[in-house]
């Protein structure tokens, strides 16, 4: 039986890739860090909280010690590192948390790879949002970087670690450059699923609008679910390496929220400039949407779009769920929620 360690097992994607790895067979290992009340809502989400071949191990990627022993302890066949500070907006006010975590905490895991058996495989979870200030349209692996958040520096310190263990040390460590993936566990600090909840309580009386940054950002969004896949993919290949996953397509965060009261009949009539715009029920005249410059980012990624041929054509992978579907299912999944008094 194949064993995996998942780093970041309350987290999005963690939940999604430990659901597949166990279909497959396999022994899963979900790290969590220790907080005063650890929520593992994702994990039950999914049914999969008390599967036999899941197991939990308390563990916080700062702690280099902690690294040794999870690695001496399971010894696992492959290591996904999932967990991170992730939120680009947080960054900004704890940017040397961030380097810690997101960057040196990838560096760790190497570090103790290297020193305990380097036959491990590890998968680096990179970001579109390494690209930064783009110079190339669409972004693919041999783009340049130009972070713009202590976030994406530390990923490009995380990304330039995986490659130099690779190439040091003969390392079967792989970077996944993913463009945005959402799905109805994306954490609601992230603007499609600020949305798509926000939209699920204004249908229902519980809110009366939404207060946004900039909404004329492009992102290419996909669907996590379908984006975990390709992790497990990138480690099964021939040879470590690394590879853009996106849709190839982009929208505004205004497309999204279109789409999203779309989904509960409502049609958005945009009137103002920049932080005087709000967006208008159609029927009602009611405002809807409004700008509060508290969202916006000191420094902000305007575009991405990837071009993700290369996981294609080596890989197999392609993604396939459109944001017309992907918004569908969030919304209505958050109306669900909503009904049923979930605060999640
Ligand atoms: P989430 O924010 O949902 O999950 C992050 C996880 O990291 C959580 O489990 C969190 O734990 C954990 N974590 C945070 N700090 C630490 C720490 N010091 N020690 C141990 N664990 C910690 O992220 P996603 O699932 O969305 O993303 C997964 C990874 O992929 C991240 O590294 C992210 O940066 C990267 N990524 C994500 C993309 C996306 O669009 N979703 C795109 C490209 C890259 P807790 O619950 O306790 O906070
Ligand atoms: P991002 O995701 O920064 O791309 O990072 P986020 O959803 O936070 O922002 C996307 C874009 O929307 C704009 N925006 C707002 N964002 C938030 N969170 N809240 C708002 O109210 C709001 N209004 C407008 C942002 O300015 C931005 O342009 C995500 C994370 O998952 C990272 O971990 C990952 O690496 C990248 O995606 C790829």
């Amino acid at each position: 039986m194949k064993k995996a360690i998942i780093t970041g097992i309350t987290g999005q994607d963690a939940a999604y890739l430990a659901e597949l790895l166990l279909d497959k067979g396999y022994l899963v290992y979900g790290t969590y860090r220790r907080t005063s009340s650890t929520n593992f809502w994702r994990i039950e989400e999914l049914g999969i909280e008390n599967h036999a071949n899941l197991k939990l191990l308390e563990y916080d990627l700062i702690d280099l010690s902690s690294a040794y022993r999870i690695i001496s302890e399971v010894e696992p066949d492959e290591i996904y590192n999932l967990a991170a500070q992730s939120f680009v907006g947080v960054s900004f006010t704890q940017p040397v948390a961030t380097a810690n975590i997101t960057g040196v905490g990838a560096l760790n895991l190497l570090e103790a790879i290297r020193a305990i058996n380097p036959k491990i495989k590890f998968y680096q979870a990179s970001t579109s949002e390494m690209f930064g200030k783009v110079h190339e349209i669409p972004q693919s692996e041999s783009t340049p970087f130009y972070p713009r958040s202590p976030y994406g520096s530390a990923k490009v310190f995380a990304h330039w670690s995986t490659i130099n263990y690779r190439e040091s040390y003969d390392i079967f460590a792989s970077s996944g450059i993913l463009f945005n993936h959402e799905s109805p566990l994306r954490g609601k600090e992230f603007v499609t699923r600020k949305i798509s909840d926000s939209v699920a309580k204004i249908m229902l009386g519980k809110q009366d609008k939404i207060e946004l940054g900039n909404i004329d950002a492009k992102r290419d969004w996909g669907y996590a679910k379908e984006y975990v896949d390709g992790m497990y993919r990138m480690l099964q290949a021939d040879k470590p390496d690394t590879f853009v996953l996106s849709t190839n397509q982009t929208q505004t965060v205004r497309d999204f929220v279109n789409l999203a009261f779309k989904v509960i009949d409502v049609d958005l009539v945009w009137k103002g400039k920049d932080v005087n715009e709000v967006g208008i029920d159609a029927k009602s005249g009611k405002t809807l949407v409004s700008i509060n410059p508290k969202f916006y980012r000191p420094t902000e990624v305007d575009l991405l779009i990837g071009d993700a041929s290369k996981a294609e054509e080596v890989l197999g992978w392609k993604a396939k769920t459109s944001l017309d579907d992907l918004c569908e299912l969030m919304v209505k999944k958050d109306i669900e929620r909503n009904k049923n008094g979930s605060t999640f």
